[in-house]
């Protein structure tokens, strides 16, 4: 029964004063964090073991193995995750907590396949790292000492008989690529798909207690879980909070309920009776229309304000809920609808009303040990997405549910993130047994996460559509209705289904990429999924030529898309001994997941540049390390350019691009890939990149049979009036040549438009003795207060077919003012791809990989640990293109 709704009844506080509320410990936590034991199966191998942790990581800190990382030992240390280990912890419990009517054992992520013993007695069983566990121990507590043990079965082996055991049809893959060094049968274990290899990625098929594992004991009541998820109605342009208290209840209860957003001065009481059991009690708060809410943006869009929602709960005087979270308010869309001059349909979001180009990058786990993923591991790696302008993180499928603070990290930092479920690249099981263990996987990771704002879309699976669609696994054409069949019985009738559910606040999509509506018409696999006219596409190619902007697909939104690079030294340097320093070492191929990854690299590489080609072998080798970072940089860079350029254009019934997200941010350990950040932090030269190609407003080029064309590219709010400054330099001298300006032209904001264009030929020729082999373009917008945005360049030919382009001989010097430290540079040539490493001084420049036009240039180095001018002038190593000729 409703007492009263909105402010002008009685207030919380009001009401514990009427009623002479007291706080009465109905509750007890024990932790059971901290010092286990661990043991294999025969007890040979018995140790201490931190919890949250792993088997590995155990071994590692106990000097059982050396560094999994290091050079060969994914493979040396295979044999750990074939055999079986138990966790054990003794403790002992307070008298207050066993007088307790309700004890439960509560894990918060065991990972996976785990039998749960207390004082000798089986209470649990668990196969699922992405559930969360709670069983009911009260009565198996005793006195003086508890033994609680963890007993894991071997992920692999136990992969390996649920495929046995599944004999009636294949569900491919059965095994990785040999390149990846792999296990098989991933696809049937509710586990990180990625712990048994991928193809940026080790084999560590690790087990243990991941998260957190404690005893939470109570009387009366317990509150289990809260969300609150605001939702808007247009109708009556009001909002609501929609809030879900899940309450586990002894007995039978009535209460006072008090929900409040008291800087919003909206208050809900009621009476409410919790019956026996697990309950969810759903309410609406609605947020009083006098009230001006403050809405959540994504980062470039505005602030990201948060309001109290406070909860009370009181029975006969007694307080017996007492919470209170965090409320953004937002809305968010997925527009597909039938788009002028194109046969498909659009796809793009609108956040608070507003359309919204996604610019971002996708996330994998941080580390194989997620017990090593520290808070300031996710904290740096999301604060350099932010700081490279991106907007939204795609979280992918093949990884974990990441931890809540990731998430409360978003949402602080306006980071939009795209949520995958965890399938990857697969085909995956539909028995029943399955299906039950996914619908709970599911149901408690969309309860645990729906409160926050920046999760913007669920997303069923990663490619899965794909792999069907265009048959990766050859599967007969006479067999693939069953698959089918799984699919959508799989994603769209169990987990779409209890998402929808769940969750009304956020869209859905089956896979990605996908046609979306198109998808679904075709019964969820379309002839298609990676068709540009609808939904999202990946795109990947590593033989033509990545600078021909022809050759990328004018998608609606580029959800993956990218370029491998090898990491610097620094980040090799631990993990790898002298003999390894060569691109063609053994070490180098062991750690290229990729078949042909090196090769297509420095193939590409080739298209532009010299290959590095000092007498020094080692020289050499961190030469070829860095020629790889340019060519990924630029690689990105021309697609992502075409992608912004694309946002506002219909051409052959394709475009309007509102989507860019490269494949990938970060990487799990220290070898090639696709990131744009290695392993331990440090930017390589595509994160520099990224910097500038995804900033709000942004000038970009592209040549069309001669002709060439400068676009202006806003994601601003407001229009401007902006011109193009475009200055022609010859290689072999420091100034320009000549310069021009465009018109100035209306730019309206979240816009692309082509603001310069002219022939190639006519404006070199109007530019002294310039050619496309001895000049090269720079350019930037301009508005009445001068440049906007930052420069770019247009190279008229390869880089290595350059004429006048010189070795720079750059002089450098490190001063240090208060805790500023600034690296001056002084250069005699013009210099493309200007790189500036300080080996392990953890730290990022202000600017990097540039291309450096002027003689002096000056760039700020913040350090991430305390350094000093002098350790960073010893450490500090200049590379520019023409040093690696
Ligand atoms: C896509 C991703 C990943 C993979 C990447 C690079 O397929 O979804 O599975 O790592 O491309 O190959």
């Amino acid at each position: 029964m409703t007492l009263c709704e909105n402010s002008n009844c009685v207030p919380g506080f009001l009401l514990c004063l009427l009623f002479g509320v007291l706080p009465r410990v109905y509750s007890e936590t024990l932790s059971l964090n901290g010092k286990w034991s661990l043991s294999n199966s025969n007890g040979s191998v018995l140790l201490p073991a931190e919890v949250p942790g792993c088997v590995h990581s155990a071994l590692q800190k106990q000097g059982y193995i050396q560094d999994p990382y290091f050079r060969f030992n994914d493979v040396s240390y295979r044999w750990i995750a074939f055999d079986n280990w138990n966790y054990t912890t003794t403790f002992t419990v307070s008298t207050q907590l066993r007088s307790k009517q309700k004890v439960l054992l509560v894990f918060d992520g065991v990972d996976t396949i785990a039998s749960i013993w207390l004082n000798g007695i089986g209470v649990g069983e668990t196969d699922n790292m992405f559930q969360r566990y709670a069983f009911s121990v009260r009565d198996v507590l005793k006195d003086g000492d508890n033994v609680l043990k963890v007993s894991f079965l071997s992920p692999v082996l136990y992969a390996s008989d649920q495929r046995r055991a599944h004999s009636a049809y294949r569900v491919p893959p059965d095994c990785p690529p040999d390149v990846q060094h792999g296990e098989c049968h991933v696809n049937f274990i509710r586990k990180a798909q990625s712990s048994f290899s991928w193809d940026w990625g080790p084999s560590f098929p690790t087990m243990g207690l991941w998260r957190g594992v404690r005893l939470e004991a109570f009387d009366v009541l317990q509150l289990v879980l809260l969300s609150s998820v605001p939702l808007y109605s247009v109708s009556s342009s009001q909002w609501r909070v929609h809030v879900e208290l899940h309450v586990d209840a002894l007995q039978t209860t009535n209460g006072t309920i008090s929900l409040s957003v008291p800087e919003l001065e909206s208050e809900l009481i009621f009476q409410m009776q919790f019956l026996r059991g697990r309950t969810k009690k759903s309410f609406d708060l609605h947020i009083n229309t006098s009230s001006e809410v403050k809405l959540w943006w994504p980062n470039g869009h505005g602030e990201q304000p948060s309001y109290l929602l406070t909860v009370g709960g009181f029975q006969d005087g007694f307080t017996i809920l007492n919470t209170e979270t965090k409320v953004y308010f937002r809305t968010v869309e997925l527009v597909q609808e039938p788009v002028v001059g194109s046969p498909g349909l659009s796809f793009y979001f609108r956040i608070n009303g507003k359309p919204i180009f996604l610019k971002g990058s996708n996330w994998i786990p941080a580390h194989s040990f997620q017990d090593r993923v520290t808070p300031d591991v996710l904290r740096d790696l999301l604060q350099s997405a932010v700081d490279a302008n991106m907007n939204a993180l795609r979280v992918w499928g093949g990884g974990v549910y990441e931890h809540d603070l990731f998430y409360s990290l978003c949402d602080e930092m306006g980071i939009m993130v795209w949520q995958d479920f965890m399938f990857a690249c697969a085909m995956y099981p539909t028995d029943e047994d399955f299906l039950q263990t996914v619908r709970e996987e599911v149901l408690h990771q969309v309860q645990r996460l729906k409160s926050h704002p920046s999760i913007i879309i669920w997303s069923g699976n990663n490619e899965n559509e794909a792999a069907l669609a265009t048959n990766w696994f050859d599967i007969p054409e006479s067999e693939k209705p069953t698959y089918l069949t799984d699919y959508v019985k799989l994603y769209v009738d169990n987990i779409r289904g209890i998402v929808q559910e769940e969750d009304q606040s956020r869209p859905f999509l089956v896979s990605s990429p996908t046609n979306g509506f198109e998808s679904e018409q075709e019964g969820f696999v379309a002839k298609n999924p990676y068709d540009a006219h609808y939904g999202d596409t990946h795109f990947y190619t590593y033989t033509e030529d990545c600078l021909d902007w022809r050759t990328f697909p004018r998608t609606r939104f580029a959800s993956e898309y990218g370029y491998q690079s090898w990491p610097s030294f620094s980040t090799l340097q631990p993990v790898s001994i002298e003999e390894d320093w060569s691109y063609n070492s053994p070490f180098f191929e062991h750690r290229q997941h990729h078949d042909s990854g090196n090769q297509q690299m420095l193939l590409q590489a080739s298209l532009h540049f010299n290959l590095p080609n000092a007498t020094d072998p080692h020289r050499r080798f961190t030469d070829t390390l860095y020629i790889t970072q340019v060519m990924q940089a630029q690689c990105v860079k021309a697609q992502t350019e075409f992608y912004r350029r694309s946002r506002s254009e219909i051409l052959e019934g394709k475009g309007g691009t509102m989507g860019a997200l490269y494949w990938q941010l970060n990487d799990v350990w220290q070898a090639p890939s696709w990131s744009s950040i290695a392993f331990g932090g440090k930017w390589k030269m595509l994160h520099y990149f990224a910097q500038s190609f995804f900033s709000a407003l942004l000038p970009v080029s592209f040549e069309d049979e001669g002709m060439l064309f400068i676009y202006a590219v806003s994601d601003l709010s407001h229009d401007l009036k902006l011109s193009a400054v475009v200055s022609v330099y010859d290689w072999s001298a420091l100034d320009p040549v000549c310069t021009r300006r465009s018109e100035s032209l209306l730019i309206p904001g979240g816009s692309a438009a082509a603001i310069f264009k002219q022939r190639v030929n006519p404006l070199l020729g109007g530019c002294g003795r310039c050619s496309r082999l001895t000049c090269l373009l720079a350019f930037h917008l301009e508005d009445s207060s001068g440049q906007r945005g930052p420069t770019n360049h247009h190279f008229l030919s390869s880089p290595k077919d350059a004429q006048g382009l010189q070795r720079p001989n750059i002089t450098a010097s490190v001063q240090e003012d208060k805790s500023l430290l600034t690296v001056t540079l002084h250069s005699s040539a013009v210099a493309p791809f200007v790189w500036l490493d300080v080996g392990n001084i953890p730290g990022r420049f202000s600017s990097n990989g540039f291309l450096m036009l002027s003689a002096n240039t000056t760039v700020s180095f913040n350090a991430w640990r305390p350094t000093s001018a002098a350790e960073l002038s010893k450490a500090l190593a200049i590379t520019s293109l023409a040093d690696v000729y």
